[in-house]
């Protein structure tokens, strides 16, 4: 590691003076907020903190090395650093403890997530995007540890894209790809394989980040020594360090104390990420933690007594405030002046965001007394409505919970009722629960007027319907005719670059639009979709490729909490349109031939997931898709890149709709509802049951999140009562998930004549080869017999026992 004396940031003596009071301060604002932040859990007001302290000092130095359109990617403790920035006031760290669901009160996440989870708001209220070269820009924190890192890549990369490719439309997100994505991780996280994955990731695709590694020796109890491998991340880590003739990293080592090397540290960092386009990796030592870890048990626990006192010395804000001593900077006058300013702030910012969290509630708590109190009066059961009355009013800091039982409860002694008191207090209920609901629920999905699901259909158009083509010719053409029309378009993954994927669906699209749109990537699910997640939040279009759907479970864990969570957990303020393209359901083998679509539906709502059964289907949501700014997951046929498909002539217009089902064939018997390769063997023994007179009507579900916004499988049932879904996951899987909207949701029961049925594969994965197929996933008998043995219960005499 050779640092350099002289750096950009480089400033006279008495600025640098300047600078270090100001940071003085706020390293003692940010921990006097974490000090009384514990006490505010401690008696009751607020249900959890984790909070920053002991970290202050190297966050002053990475938030001086922050510019504007810079991306932040890091975890909880870096409370100091947003602090530095502006963008985590006193009043917003007290609203965040309370759970305030007001989004001006608490930016971060509206109340949804616990304090301590940062984030900026890259959207304006229509859900367009804000302009992100004009302001410091943190993406979203999530709980899981290194769970930031996949995401830091995609963040770092996009510098990378914007520098490279020209003809972007750049103007919101990249000034010529000068931006550095900052990611943060505490020393045992690293332990993690997302840490490592995004490491050598980093390391190859050679991206602008800075990754800070705030190293106090613990995770939570457990020491150093139980985590890494020599007790030292760095040292571990040292073969990445680039030479003179090879890439790879810049590592600084530096100990989180030392204000004066923490700011050359991050200067040399900076210029060398910033400029260079090298990731850097700074490893700062001896932190500590003067509270423990969360507001969750004492450190005194585990930390033996040299250990404690050791913290005790070295807390960095001390030792800060020694060296500011030391060289004459201030005095213990000044600073003694400064402190007493800061805790008299502290205190004020945590009364006045208390009572601007208890404001609304208290007004609420007041209409609904008066409510349940005129109810009463008019009602056989005064006496024990007004027991309730008294109950609430006894609460003198009520939440929405308090409020809602006490109406419920009391609607509940006017049942048999007609008072125009008891009306009022049911619509109170109804829109207060409304209201509640709303604000806990919204934005899981887009909620805009550019939302996928109103992308309206664009059929496919045929010149001549003869020229039959292979599946892969209509994905490949249309991906062509994507590239063209979407510059800030691109695509990567495992082979997908040189080769054009496995199956050739993107044969000659690197040749034609370079090795930065069109990229062949490692064998790293989990920082593909990295990849994509941080690019979508800069403004790129990014398609993550998933060689089959089977390896997706390696990236699950991302797609879970990072990419599903995204909208819901910034209360609509970050959006990441990352299209995942992969590929499954029947091929050979048990890991070929998965369409474990049960799984994913449950784990990744907030993010649509489509199934379409033929290549030209899927063609058309990639044009819905990019029409529109929601993340999605298509999951095209294994086995249908080279069956025959009619050429549509609108290549890249035409839009497969999301949220709606196709009938693909009308009968008036049963209604069968499947999706993907399987409604191909439905459709063959469709035409043999005909045959036996039994008359199928076929659905393709085709989106199974949302499913059929228009409820036409009801439609449908209401002509033949009767309803089969067929799938290929496992039993109970997505075909329980689709009756349950059928028969629950859409209310079809009513209509039906026979009981709803499923029909799956097996249980276990599917086994190789044509007989293991046959007896692992549902075939054209197992469907007959299925629909044969309905019909024969309902009505023996025509269709008579078949075995
Ligand atoms: C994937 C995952 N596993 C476990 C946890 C529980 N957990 C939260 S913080 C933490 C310790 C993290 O230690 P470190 O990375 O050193 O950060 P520090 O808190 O010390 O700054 C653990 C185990 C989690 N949040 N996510
Ligand atoms: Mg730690």
């Amino acid at each position: 590691m050779d640092v350099s004396s002289k750096t950009s940031n480089d400033i006279s003596f008495d600025d640098f003076k300047e600078q270090i009071i100001s940071d003085y301060e706020i390293a003692f604002l940010s921990r006097t907020c974490s000090l009384l932040g514990r006490k505010e859990v401690l008696t009751g007001k607020a249900k959890f903190g984790i909070f920053g302290d002991g970290k202050e000092l190297p966050q002053l130095a990475m938030a001086r090395s922050f510019k504007n359109g810079d991306f932040r990617s890091g975890y909880y403790r870096d409370q100091t650093f947003m602090m530095a920035l502006g963008l985590l006031t006193p009043k917003h760290f007290f609203h965040a403890l309370y759970a305030t669901t007001d989004i001006e009160k608490e930016p971060m996440s509206a109340g949804r997530q616990m304090g301590g989870h940062y984030l900026t708001h890259s959207l304006n209220s229509d859900g367009s995007w804000k302009d992100l070269t004009k302001q410091k820009n943190s993406s979203a924190d999530i709980s899981c540890t290194a769970g930031q890192m996949p995401r830091l890549l995609g963040l770092a990369q996009a510098s990378k894209v914007y520098r490279e490719l020209d003809g972007l439309d750049s103007a919101k997100f990249s000034s010529n790809g000068n931006e550095i994505a900052w990611g943060t991780i505490g020393n045992a996280s690293t332990s993690e394989g997302m840490f490592f994955e995004t490491i050598n990731a980093a390391g190859v695709l050679q991206v602008p980040m800075v990754i800070s590694i705030w190293d106090d020796e613990y995770g939570i109890s457990v020491p150093a020594k139980y985590h890494t491998t020599k007790e030292d991340i760095s040292k571990v880590l040292s073969g990445f360090q680039r030479t003179d003739t090879d890439t790879g990293f810049e590592i600084f080592k530096v100990n989180g104390w030392d204000y004066t090397a923490l700011m050359h540290a991050y200067e040399n960092a900076a210029d060398i990420a910033r400029q260079e386009h090298v990731p850097v990796l700074i490893h700062v030592k001896e932190l500590t933690q003067p509270q423990g870890h969360s507001t969750s048990g004492s450190h005194e626990r585990y930390k033996d007594n040299a250990r404690l006192e050791w913290e005790r010395d070295n807390d960095c804000n001390k030792r800060f405030k020694e060296w500011i001593l030391e060289s004459g900077i201030s005095t213990e006058e000044e600073l003694a002046t400064i402190e007493k300013r800061i805790k008299r702030t502290v205190r004020e910012a945590k009364k006045e965001a208390w009572s601007e969290y208890l404001e609304n509630l208290l007004s609420a708590k007041k209409n609904l007394v008066s409510l349940i109190d005129q109810a009463a009066s008019k009602s056989s059961n005064k006496n024990f409505l007004n027991k309730i009355k008294n109950d609430l009013i006894a609460i003198e800091e009520p939440i929405k919970k308090d409020l809602a039982i006490a109406a419920r409860k009391s609607l509940r002694y006017l049942l048999g009722e007609q008072t125009a008191e008891k009306n009022a207090l049911n619509d109170w209920t109804t829109k207060f629960l409304d209201e509640a609901q709303h604000v806990y629920s919204a934005h899981l999905y887009n909620e805009n007027e550019n939302k996928a699901t109103n992308i309206k259909a664009i059929p496919p158009t045929y010149k001549n319907e003869n020229e039959q083509v292979d599946g892969r010719v209509i994905l490949r053409d249309n991906f062509d005719k994507l590239f063209e029309k979407h510059p800030n378009t691109l695509i990567f993954g495992e082979d997908t670059g040189a080769i054009g994927d496995v199956n050739q669906g993107l044969e000659g699209m690197q040749e034609k639009y370079g090795k930065t749109r069109v990229a062949d990537t490692g064998i790293r699910e989990t920082t593909i979709i990295g990849q994509g997640i941080g690019m979508a939040l800069r403004g790129l279009r990014p398609i993550a490729e998933i060689q089959y759907l089977d390896y997706i479970f390696y990236a699950l864990a991302t797609l879970t909490d990072d990419l599903a969570s995204l909208m819901y957990r910034t209360a609509g303020k970050q959006k990441a349109p990352l299209i995942i393209r992969t590929r499954g359901h029947r091929l050979e083998g048990i890991w070929h031939s998965g369409s474990e679509m049960g799984g994913l539906i449950h784990l990744l709502r907030g993010i649509y997931i489509l199934a379409p059964r033929n290549m030209t289907q899927a063609a058309g949501f990639y044009n819905t898709l990019l029409k529109s700014d929601e993340p999605a997951l298509v999951i095209e046929s294994l086995n249908g890149y080279r069956l025959k498909e009619s050429r549509p002539s609108n290549l890249g217009e035409f839009c497969t709709p999301i949220g709606k089902v196709e009938t693909i064939r009308e009968g008036s018997d049963i209604t069968i509802v499947s999706y993907g390769s399987t409604l191909r063997i439905v459709e063959q023994a469709a035409r043999e049951l005909l045959e036996v007179g039994i008359d199928a009507e076929i659905i393709d579900a085709q989106t199974l999140l949302p499913f059929d916004l228009d409820k036409d499988v009801l439609n449908s049932i209401k002509k033949t009562n009767r309803i089969l879904v067929v799938d290929e996951d496992v039993p109970g899987g997505c075909s329980a998930y689709l009756l349950n909207e059928i028969i629950e949701k859409q209310g079809a029961f009513k209509y039906l004549d026979s009981a709803p049925q499923t029909l799956s594969a097996k249980a276990h994965r599917p086994a190789y080869g044509t007989d293991g197929d046959y007896f692992s996933k549902p075939n054209r008998e197992d469907i007959f017999e299925k629909v044969y043995a309905i019909m024969h219960e309902a009505n023996p005499n025509n269709f008579p026992k078949l075995r």
